[in-house]
């Protein structure tokens, strides 16, 4: 491109040159002779080389590049001074204190163990079969054969309550408890012996909505029944309260 530009460029002057005599000699009047020594017309020698240009202006702001590689993770810094001291603590006799607890753990050790031997080894003389638990409540059942008055006296005796399902979880763990246990049926605390047909629990407050009646219980049968049973389904059924049956306290884990 740069080599055609120049040839361009002498080839200028040339036209230049024949276009001037053509304008001196007149075109109309113009002789062969004349038109031929405009064709003998060369260009003539090559100048010299011209001075430097100046420097050009500084271009435009380039493209913003890609985002480069993440760098290396830094040297972690160097360790902070110490903090202020504390406050004096309470003058006391520490190393007393400190056998103090030493010798209560030692204790919490032991019941800990022991307690774990008699839940799970050591049958009770009412021939107990373990414990259940829910988050906050513990259930016992108790292998002798009472009455419904006589079995909520013995669970008060034991620090607890004849068993009261408020919900289905507690009824399907006392459920699970008397079929594991191998049996039929057992006292809950659920009555109406203050007033016909008008529920309650063993500690008198009122029965909530949740129940798990059978079919066609209660039923009153006999006109005698005010106490209340569970089979080993969950189901309840009212019943005579001077028939005897094994029971189920339960405690407050809150209490024990
Ligand atoms: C009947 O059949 P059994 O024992 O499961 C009766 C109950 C009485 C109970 C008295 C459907 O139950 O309501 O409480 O005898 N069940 C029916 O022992 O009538
Ligand atoms: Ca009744
Ligand atoms: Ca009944």
């Amino acid at each position: 491109m740069l080599i055609m530009k120049r040839h361009l460029a002498f080839l200028g002057p040339l036209i230049g040159l024949a276009f001037l005599s053509l304008l001196r000699s007149g075109y109309p009047q113009q002789t062969a002779e004349e038109a031929c020594s405009v064709q003998i017309l060369v260009p003539g020698l090559k100048g010299d080389v011209g001075d430097k240009g100046q420097k050009g202006s500084v271009g435009r702001h380039g493209k913003i590049g890609p985002i480069g590689s993440k760098g290396e993770k830094g040297d972690s810094g160097d360790i902070g001074p110490p903090g202020p001291n504390g406050e004096p603590g309470i003058p006391c006799e520490c190393s007393q204190l400190r056998k103090a607890i030493g010798e209560m753990d030692n204790q919490v050790t032991q019941l800990t163990t022991e307690l774990k031997f008699i839940k799970n080894a050591l049958p009770s003389p009412a021939a107990v079969a373990g414990v259940r638990e829910t988050d906050n409540k513990i259930y016992l059942l108790v292998k002798e054969e009472k009455r419904y008055v006589d079995a909520q006296l013995s669970c008060h005796t034991r620090g607890g309550i004849l068993s009261m399902p408020k919900d289905e979880t507690s009824n399907s763990l006392i459920a699970s408890y008397i079929t594991q246990a191998g049996l039929t049926r057992v006292f809950i605390g659920i009555n109406d012996l203050e007033k016909e047909g008008s529920f309650v629990y063993s500690d008198r407050s009122p029965m909530q909505t949740f129940n798990k009646w059978r079919n066609g219980e209660p039923n009153n049968a006999y006109d005698d029944e005010d106490c209340v049973e569970m089979v080993a389904s969950g189901g309840w059924n009212d019943v005579a309260c001077h028939i005897t049956m094994y029971f189920i306290c339960e405690f407050d884990k809150e209490n024990v």
